[in-house]
C-alpha cells in the first residue's frame, strides 16, 4: 500500500478531514465512565496516564497541528517552538478532569475541520524550516497529524489494557497476550 507517484494535495486534504473525524467519538466511547483514579494512573512512571494522553491531543490539535499548517499557509519562515513533552507537568495534565478535557478536544477537532474545509488545496504545497526535522510542508503535517491521532490511540489502549490487568492482578490476564508496559509498575 506505499504511496507512488505525485501526492494529490486535493485528496490528501479531503481524506486527512475523513481520517481526523472520528477521535473524539472514539475517545469518548473507550473512555466513558472511566474511573478517576484509573483515568490519573500511569502504567509506569514516566508514561502518561489516560487524560495525559487526552490533553496533549487536546493542546496539540490547536498549538502544534493547527497552529503550524496555519504558519505554512501564511508562508512564515519558522514556527514558533512549542514543548508538549514539557506541558504535561506546566499544565498539569494529570489533574485535569478526564470529560472536560474530552469536550475540550472535540471543540478543537471540530473546529479544525471546519477550516481544513476551507482550505485551498492548491496552497498546500509550501513548507517551513523546521530545526531539527529538516523542511516541513503543509501535506507533510496533514500526513502526521493523522498518523499522530492512531500513535496516540495505540499508546492509550496499550495503558488501558495494563491499567485493566493490573486492577485484576494477580488474575492470568497475560494470556491475552503480550501487554505494553511492565507489571507491576503502575503508578497510581
Ligand atoms: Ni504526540
Amino acid at each position: 500500500v506505499s504511496g507512488s507517484g505525485p501526492i494529490d494535495p486535493a485528496a490528501l486534504l479531503g481524506e486527512t478531514r475523513r481520517a481526523l473525524t472520528p477521535l473524539p467519538g472514539v475517545l469518548d466511547t473507550l473512555l466513558a465512565g472511566l474511573d478517576r483514579s484509573i483515568a490519573r494512573a500511569r502504567p509506569s512512571p514516566e508514561e502518561w496516564s489516560p487524560v495525559e494522553i487526552v490533553c496533549h491531543l487536546r493542546d496539540e490539535e490547536a498549538e502544534d497541528f493547527s497552529a503550524r499548517l496555519h504558519d505554512v499557509l501564511d508562508g512564515r519562515a519558522a514556527f514558533a517552538p512549542i514543548d508538549p513533552v514539557g506541558w504535561v507537568e506546566q499544565r498539569h495534565y494529570r489533574d485535569a478532569d478526564l470529560r472536560r478535557a474530552l469536550t475540550q478536544f472535540r471543540e478543537r477537532r471540530t473546529e479544525s475541520l471546519a477550516w481544513l474545509g476551507e482550505i485551498d488545496a492548491a496552497g498546500l504545497r509550501g513548507s517551513v524550516a523546521h530545526p531539527t526535522l529538516g523542511s516541513l510542508s503543509a501535506l507533510d503535517l496533514l500526513a502526521a497529524w493523522v498518523t499522530h491521532d492512531r500513535l496516540h490511540l495505540s499508546q492509550l489502549s496499550g495503558t488501558l489494557a495494563r491499567l485493566w490487568a493490573s486492577r485484576w492482578s494477580p488474575l492470568n490476564a497475560e494470556y491475552a497476550g503480550p501487554i505494553p508496559y511492565p507489571p507491576g509498575a503502575t503508578a497510581p
